[in-house]
């Protein structure tokens, strides 16, 4: 029998001389940046700064649970729905089919953005078809499904992230096409969804003919910004448009991959850039992951470097350790190396940001985790049980400080030895090269690390 042998991808289309008058290997690829924790790492200003050199920023997965901050020229802004490059007036802004939408979420945030100045978003927001819509039913449940749980709650945004999710595996969601369409048949929908929420509970508050009405007025506002996104990314790419996606939340907090149950509901590890635009993985270029020079975690879950001293409180005091949406005390740690390794492993990373390094700039010693032992052996791999993970026992090496600040330095040779030192610790543990490195909030204190 003939044998086949398999051919590397790169030459699939290539070999062939019947395709060989139009293949084009693909050259142009996509960017994407990633939170390498359970975010917060600071992906907000790593996109807003490598947003400068792209024609289009997208959002491909979660929703207005993210809080993603700016800050230019001692600005502040701070984006949920919106692609942090929407403040670029050269980007166009993509919201994915992997995202889900709360409309008045989305138009409180436009209006709030543009008071602070944000003009012209109208010519350069555009928002997939396909995309699935949270109601404020879907913000109810979350509630709900929180409270019952109690002492089990997963800490949540409530901003109905899982219920949307949800809906949409179930297929009783509804996308922003649905509510372009036939009205009748959106109405029809939205009537079930409620329906079957109230059947499952009974106390939830739903003022259907009002909400209707509302989304008639939702429907005409946003139908100029829908389009087919998945075709608009691919022209954008063939015509050579450098485009950049930003991931929301982070990896440790992946549907898949995190620490389930404490996890959020979507992908927001790599495969979510794919299932959440329509770009297959050829096309994926740079995948910048982002690492919080130590470790936060808002909402429940176990966390194996926390701190409960004064170390702990003094990273969140001095890191402004709140969260975005909800105004939530992130909970703080040491840098977890293990968590990182695991990340890159999963994300593919091919180059690093490090931020928010100027935080650590008072400490005498840093202390970084480097390995777990469960039941008092070493472990090599990262374990998918909560209670195993609640129990591991963190090795940790310990590094001097550099005790001076780092907030005016824009070059990797002037940070003082002991900070150049810990950023090669982190390079040669991951063996993934740090490309950036972050010194205080503004879009200007970052330190070019390549
Ligand atoms: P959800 O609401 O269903 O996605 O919550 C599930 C878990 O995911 C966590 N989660 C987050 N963790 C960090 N940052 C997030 N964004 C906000 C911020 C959070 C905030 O930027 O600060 O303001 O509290 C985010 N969104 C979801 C969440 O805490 C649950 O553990
Ligand atoms: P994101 O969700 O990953 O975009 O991060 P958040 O915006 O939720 O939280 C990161 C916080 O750290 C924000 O307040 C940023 O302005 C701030 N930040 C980002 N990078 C740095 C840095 O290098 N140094 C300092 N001091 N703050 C930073
Ligand atoms: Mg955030």
């Amino acid at each position: 029998m003939a044998s086949i042998t398999i051919a590397k991808p790169a030459e699939v289309n290539g070999d062939c001389p019947r395709l060989s008058k139009n293949y084009k290997m693909e050259t142009n690829k996509v960017t994407v940046v990633l939170g390498a924790q359970w975010g917060d790492e600071g992906k907000g200003k790593v996109v807003d700064l490598l947003a400068i050199n792209s024609d289009i920023v997208c959002r491909c997965q979660g929703g207005n649970n993210a809080g993603h901050t700016v800050v230019v020229n001692g600005k502040e802004f701070d984006f949920h729905l919106l692609p942090s490059g929407i403040i670029n007036s050269k980007c166009t802004s993509v919201i994915g089919n992997g995202v889900v939408i709360h409309l008045p979420g989305l138009f409180e945030e436009l209006k709030k953005n543009e008071l602070k100045g944000m003009e012209g978003w109208q010519q350069r927001l555009i928002i997939s078809d396909r995309a699935h819509l949270v109601f404020d039913i879907h913000q109810q449940v979350d509630g709900l499904q929180e409270a019952e749980k109690g002492k089990n709650s997963l800490g949540t945004t409530k901003k109905g992230i899982g219920p949307t999710y949800s809906s949409k595996a179930t297929r009783n969601g509804i996308r922003i096409g649905d509510l372009l369409g036939d009205f009748d048949i959106f109405e029809e929908k939205f009537r079930t969804l409620a329906a079957n929420y109230k059947r499952m509970f009974p106390s939830l508050e739903v003022e259907i003919d009002s909400e209707l009405v509302r989304y008639r007025e939702y429907a005409e506002k946003i139908r100029p910004l829908v389009r087919d996104t998945v075709a608009y990314l691919h022209k954008g790419i063939e015509e050579g448009k450098r485009v950049l996606v930003e991931g929301a939340n982070a990896a440790m907090l992946d549907i898949d991959f995190g620490t389930y149950p404490y996890v959020t509901s979507s992908n927001c590890s790599i495969g979510g850039v794919c299932t959440g635009l329509g770009i297959p993985p050829k096309l994926i270029g740079e995948v910048l992951g982002v690492v919080k020079a130590y470790t936060t975690r808002v909402g429940d879950g176990p966390f194996p470097t926390e701190l409960h001293d004064e170390t702990g409180q003094m990273l969140q005091e001095r890191g402004h350790e709140v969260g975005v949406t909800t105004k939530r005390v992130r909970r703080c740690g040491w840098l977890d190396l293990v968590v990182v390794r695991y990340t890159a492993m999963v994300n593919g990373y091919t180059s690093l940001c490090l931020t928010k390094l100027d935080i650590l700039d008072t400490l005498k010693e840093i202390k970084v985790g480097v390995a777990y032992k469960s039941n008092g052996k070493k472990i090599n791999y990262f374990p998918s049980s909560m209670p195993e993970l609640s129990n591991v026992e963190v090795e940790y090496v310990t590094l001097p400080g550099w005790a001076c600040s780092t907030e005016d330095v824009r070059e990797l040779g002037k940070l003082p030895p002991a900070a150049q030192n810990y950023v090669k610790v982190i390079e040669d543990f991951l063996q993934v090269p740090v490309k950036y490195i972050g010194v205080g909030q503004g879009r200007e204190s970052i330190i070019s690390a390549h």
